[in-house]
């Protein structure tokens, strides 16, 4: 088996369990290892033969021997034992919005629906409603779900979509009378690189105004849900948006409650449960009885439970909260410490400004350098600069820089593609006469570990490579990236002080935050830059810094943040490491 297959299993038994109505640790257990081999860098059977299965976050030695069964085998038996009990088709049924694990459980138990068709069938014949705690709305809600995943699968939407959406609703409820504040929440709070579902919360004495509005904005194709003080809706894109409105004085747990993640929340409980106090969105609620404990803002949720604010971009319940009770959390990367940007594209590539233009932008969105990069040769789709247009090129670099004074640098860069076949796409000689190279794969993704891994690992070691970009060269949704073995990456980076860049475009987020924090504790340099191809894109920066944050990545790990000077200097000791003999 390979990774994907484990992960797959792993996360069909978190959800037939989820079904069966187990607990919800063990729940978690099996998501987070599936979760955690997602992210895994390495071919989880050289992890196994190497015997460090258990050091995989979230992996002990029960979950060590059922993936040592999986490798071994074939096969997993406590799946097959699930299996006779919970059918699997029902694992697809969670794929329907508004039908959770208890829902489907009841229509298996009381009707013998164990498919997605059947589920349809009866819905359409009217065979729901009647199910305890069912009525005619509910079923009407469960075929909708079931239309909007034959319309819109259960694709999770990019964060780059969902965010500026989110934005432009928040900027309007926040207008709506007697509204104190409003925030996003959930996974695009705690800004994910996908997301699933629109959170919006909101501070207000009386729910119903922001309610009302929500459902007459132009984006909102239909009201899905509406209670006392939440109401759900779709959009025209098929996306959904959860609102919650409470009062001000219940803010703080409001805002922690509902942006998650639900395993951080669940760590979060255990804490108030040691103090004798129960946690919602609502309140902290002595178990004895007493008065319910307001938090207005969330610094008091967590003083509560003696911890300082943890970001939200942090709330993965992946070592964050002991970090916090050790007082180390790390002091993350920010947006304002970002100078430069170290690739971007003009005119003589594929990009829509010349290289003044697309400078002078860069300096108007607060920088002090940029890198300009341009395609290589051999990416003839995208207009690749011949060696007599790269030297043509150093003219105009020559000449902005002259235009823009010494409070701005533009240095002459390159984005030279790693050919299928390994070699790069200019000469060494060539690569000495610019200021920045960075090395891509666009090409060849698709091919197999050892090839794509010896193709990477020569541009790494070619002592005028200064970077590579996107390193596996996946694209969200669902373009998997190259097979790469990226611990041996992050070691052959760290050993020839090579930058890896931390990709900002929100298709890209490449290094991924899992790959970040794995870099990092390596010794990697990372570089946060937005690839941009038109001036407005400068903006994606947010998303690689908040990708570098999910990685727990500081202001020290991110080259972008030192003193030009020092940023030059790493990038020349390359070279003449290199030049030195061994
Ligand atoms: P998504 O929408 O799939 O990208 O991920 P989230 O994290 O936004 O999840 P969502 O929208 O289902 O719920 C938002 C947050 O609300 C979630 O992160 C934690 C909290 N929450 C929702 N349901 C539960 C629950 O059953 N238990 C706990 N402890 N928290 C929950
Ligand atoms: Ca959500
Ligand atoms: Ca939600
Ligand atoms: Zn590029």
């Amino acid at each position: 088996m390979r990774n994907r297959e484990v992960v797959e299993l792993f996360s069909r038994v978190a959800d037939m369990l989820a079904i069966r109505g187990d607990q919800i640790h063990r729940i978690l257990a099996y998501r987070k290892a599936a979760e955690s081999i997602e992210a895994l860098g390495r071919d989880i059977n050289v992890v196994y033969d190497e015997g460090k299965l258990t050091d995989i976050p979230g992996i002990g030695e029960t979950l060590a021997a059922k993936i040592e069964e999986m490798l071994t085998t074939g096969r997993l038996e406590f799946y097959e034992k699930l299996a006779r009990e919970i059918p699997p088709g029902l694992v697809d049924m969670l794929r329907v919005e508004g039908l959770g694990p208890k829902r489907v459980k009841q229509v298996y138990d009381k009707l013998g629906i164990t498919t997605l068709d059947e589920l349809t069938a009866a819905a359409r014949e009217g065979k729901l409603r009647d199910l305890p705690g069912m009525g005619a709305k509910s079923e009407a809600k469960i075929l909708a779900g079931i239309d909007a995943l034959a319309r819109h699968g259960d694709a999770r939407l990019s964060i780059g979509v969902a965010w500026p959406i989110a934005q432009m609703m928040l900027d309007e409820l926040a207008r709506v009378d007697g509204v104190v504040a409003a925030a996003v929440g959930g996974s695009l709070r705690r800004m994910r690189e996908t997301i699933g579902d629109i959170d919006l919360l909101v501070a207000a004495a009386s729910p119903d105004a922001v309610m009302d509005r929500l459902a007459t904005l132009d984006n909102v194709e239909s009201v899905a849900g509406r209670g006392p003080t939440k109401t759900n809706v779709v959009l025209l894109n098929g996306l959904g948006v959860d609102l919650r409105v409470l009062p001000p004085e219940r803010w703080g747990t409001l805002l922690n409650y509902f942006t998650g993640s639900q395993a951080h929340n669940i760590r979060l409980r255990e804490m108030a449960l040691k103090k004798g106090l129960s946690l919602n969105e609502h309140a902290f609620t002595p178990l004895d009885g007493g008065a319910e404990i307001l938090c207005a803002t969330e610094e008091e949720v967590y003083a509560r439970l003696g911890l300082p604010l943890i970001p939200p971009c942090l709330r993965e319940d992946r070592g964050e909260i002991e970090a916090a009770l050790a007082g180390r959390l790390p002091a993350l990367v920010t947006l304002d410490d970002i100078h430069y940007d170290l690739h971007m594209h003009t005119t003589w590539s594929d990009g829509t400004l010349s290289v003044l233009d697309m400078a002078r932008a860069a300096r108007d969105s607060g920088l002090r350098l940029v890198a300009i990069t341009d395609h290589s040769v051999s990416l003839g789709v995208a207009n690749g600069l011949s060696v007599e247009r790269l030297r043509a090129q150093a003219a105009e670099v020559r000449a902005a820089n002259e235009v823009l004074g010494p409070d701005f640098r533009v240095l002459h860069g390159t984005e030279m593609e790693i050919r299928a076949d390994g070699t790069l796409d200019y000469p060494d000689d060539v690569l000495a006469e610019l200021d920045f190279v960075i090395a891509s794969l666009h090409t060849g993704l698709g091919q197999p570990r050892e090839q794509v891994m010896t193709r990477i690992l020569n541009a790494i070691h070619n002592p005028h490579v200064d970077m590579i970009a996107h390193p596996t060269g996946r694209l969200l949704p669902d373009r998997a990236g190259a097979d790469l073995d990226m611990d041996v990456v992050f070691a052959a980076a760290v050993q020839t002080g090579t930058i890896l860049e931390v990709n900002a475009h929100p298709a890209r987020l490449d290094l991924r935050d899992t790959h970040v924090r794995r870099a990092l504790e390596m010794g990697v340099r990372v570089a946060i830059n937005t690839d941009a191809h038109r001036p407005e894109e400068f903006a994606n920066r947010a998303y690689g810094v908040a990708t570098a944050q999910r990685g727990w990545a500081t202001a020290a790990d991110v080259v972008n943040t030192w003193p030009a000077d020092e940023l030059l200097a790493f990038i020349r000791a390359k070279d003449e490491r290199a030049s030195r003999p061994a």
